[in-house]
């Protein structure tokens, strides 16, 4: 599975190679229900835009399509040329209409930012990526110095195991109107899926990066710059969230642990500090996570290369209220 992604207490799933979206209506006790979306060829990533509207990115072909309204019929954005696709949706200028970025994987790796206006789409407009990432596993958008505007992170990956050249992100600050400015770098080990929420409560967003090489927090220290990353786990881990999944007022970090067959939930308790770790076991080769938030429960999801098993576990709530320091 390429990408999880929570949707109205659903989790929709795309398998590497498949030609159809899962919709997936997750419980624990009473079983799934799930649909599927087919696709016109194979997809490389998915972003969801709205309530039953997505943009699927199609490597293949190199053509980004918009999926709307419970038909699903497709309608296409924008053609690139065919190269691995990545798609990330928010609105860049504040104008009400969703944009999109896709990251291109080709001779030239490149960002496309496509703003949105009435019925559709205007042409995109083009960034260069860093030519030394080789590929671009993760986009995320996130107002990373807190100026109002959203801006571009890229998590590239460079060098392979028998010639390592160290990973990095790549932030492109959102300078006004929604145009991007290729702004600096910061070296992490494997950022092939990205969050960003502020952990640590001090107003700024944090960053948690995942991949084959680990799990690694990196905290904002103001005006978009991140501090060196913080090591939260070594092996492979799939997939790494922040949420509030035991409700106690502070973000957790849940991790995919590839490498140990389980989830991990690091139970925030304010200021950055966290609680003992809590340990959920999955089904063999977990590849992705998607983390399911209803008003009376909170599930944890692992997508399972395994005969394509999915794993859930609920989350209890914290019995203790918020610590308070200094009473
Ligand atoms: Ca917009
Ligand atoms: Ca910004
Ligand atoms: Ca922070
Ligand atoms: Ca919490």
């Amino acid at each position: 599975m390429t990408a999880a992604a929570g949707d109205e207490g659903r989790v929709l799933s795309l398998y590497d190679g498949w030609d159809a979206i899962g919709v997936h209506e997750v419980h624990v006790d009473k079983g799934w229900r799930s649909t599927y979306v087919k696709l016109s060829e194979p997809a490389d990533d998915l972003a969801v835009l709205g309530p039953q509207r997505w943009a699927v990115a199609h490597g293949e072909s190199g053509r980004v399509v918009l999926l709307d309204g419970d038909d699903h019929q497709p309608a296409t954005v924008a053609q690139f040329e065919p190269a691995p696709l990545q798609v990330a949706s928010a609105d860049l200028n504040r104008d009400g209409h969703i944009d999109l970025v896709v990251a291109s994987d080709g001779q030239r790796p490149l960002l496309h930012l496509l703003h949105g206006r009435a019925g559709g789409f205007a042409p995109p407009e083009l960034v260069p990526l860093d030519p030394k990432g080789r590929t671009t596993p993760s986009l995320l958008l996130v107002d990373i110095d807190q100026e109002g505007h959203v801006d571009v992170v890229a998590g590239l990956t460079t060098g392979t195991p028998q010639s390592p050249i160290p990973d990095h992100l790549r932030i492109f600050r959102n300078a006004s109107h929604g145009g991007l400015v290729d702004e600096w770098r910061a070296q992490v080990r494997s950022p092939h899926q990205l969050d960003a929420a502020d952990v640590d409560e001090d107003g700024l967003p944090d960053i948690l990066a995942t991949g084959p090489d680990g799990a690694w927090l990196q905290h904002s220290s103001g005006f978009g710059w991140l501090d060196s990353p913080d090591k939260l786990a070594g092996g492979t881990v799939s997939g790494g969230v922040f949420r509030d999944v035991d409700r106690n007022g502070h973000l957790d970090i849940v991790l995919l642990r590839a490498d140990k067959q389980r989830i991990e939930v690091h139970p925030g308790i304010g200021a950055g500090r966290f609680a003992p770790t809590l340990h959920y076991d999955v089904g063999a080769g977990p590849v992705a996570l998607a983390v399911v938030e209803r008003p009376d429960e909170t599930l944890l999801v692992s997508a399972n290369a395994d005969g394509r098993s999915f794993t859930t576990a609920k989350v209890e709530a914290a019995r203790s209220a918020p610590h308070r320091s200094g009473t």
